[in-house]
């Protein structure tokens, strides 16, 4: 197969079964510690350690180098980033894929900016999957994957935003709000990829009726959703009990995000990825 699909780490793939895949790995930084985002990253160790470590750290995204090495010499790349309004991997991105057509006049890398992270991306790159093998052309999976971004959607509900707001991601006034006891803020990916807090609520409960309204007013389409959380299973499951109990036809998966989401979504932190009608 001439195909290959390639990501950076907050798309929390690490490989895929039928396509050839490609990671870029994202890396957090501590002062004396460096976790690279990869298949042999333990995140639950890092953000217990983290959860503990209160001096100054950093993200750092791959390079166009590392995107280049993640095409691996395939003649079709499809490349997806987290979004361009946060990171600059999606610019690397740009970079390596004019280095390597340039070199190889015969190859074609198709990249996506995500215009968010995690859960949608995996949405994304699971389309990408089912499309290669449905054996569409090239110029035809752009069309697919372009109109399927704009079908998906994504919201978070976190109980920190210090990393965020330490590194510039979210506004330090917005961040404060959510360090009181019990304040869960949530929030969506706004049109332009950056963090949009819509609500501030205290407990689960309400923090729950506020992501299953908003999955509503988002007007998702009662099929794929895809719940990614940091050390919060529970919680989680409980979203998906809720989701199945109101649309019957809810394809509905649990997973822990990997590094760059788990460090910037902080332990408890959710974030949710959804098909739209
Ligand atoms: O380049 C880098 O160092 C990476 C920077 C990433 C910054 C933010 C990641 C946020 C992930 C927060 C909830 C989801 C928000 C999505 C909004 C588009 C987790």
């Amino acid at each position: 197969m001439e195909y290959r699909i390639c990501a950076d780490s907050s798309a929390d793939v690490i490989n895929l079964k039928k396509v050839p895949f490609g990671l870029a790995s994202l890396t957090i930084r501590t002062k004396d510690k460096e976790f690279k985002d990869d298949e042999n990253l333990d995140v639950e160790e890092m953000v217990n350690y983290l959860s503990h470590y209160h001096e100054k750290s950093s993200t750092a995204c791959p390079s166009a180098h590392d995107w280049i090495v993640a095409f691996g010499g395939a003649k079709y790349v499809f490349a997806i980033s987290i979004t361009s309004g946060l990171s600059g991997s999606f610019n690397s991105l740009a970079l390596a894929k004019k280095i390597y057509e340039e070199e190889n006049p015969d190859f074609k890398v198709h990249i996506i900016d995500s215009l968010s992270t995690g859960p949608k991306m995996k949405l994304m790159i699971n389309k990408l999957e089912e499309l290669i093998l449905n054996n569409l052309s090239f110029d035809e999976i752009i069309n697919e994957i372009e109109a399927y971004k704009n079908s998906t959607d994504l919201i978070f509900m976190l109980e920190s935003m210090n990393n965020l707001a330490n590194n510039g991601r979210v506004n330090k006034l917005v961040a404060k709000a959510v360090g009181l006891l019990g304040i869960k803020v949530i929030g969506k990916a706004s049109n332009d990829g950056r963090l949009e807090v819509t609500d501030k609520k205290r407990g689960i409960n309400m923090a729950i009726n506020s992501i299953m309204d908003k999955l509503s007013k988002l007007k998702y389409n009662g099929k794929k959703i895809l719940i990614g959380h940091c050390l919060n299973f529970d919680l989680a499951n409980q979203i998906k009990n809720k989701v199945i109990e109101i649309y019957k036809q809810a394809e509905v998966e649990i997973y822990a995000l990997r590094g760059l989401c788990s460090f910037y979504a902080e332990k408890g932190g959710l974030i949710i990825g959804f098909e739209t009608a």
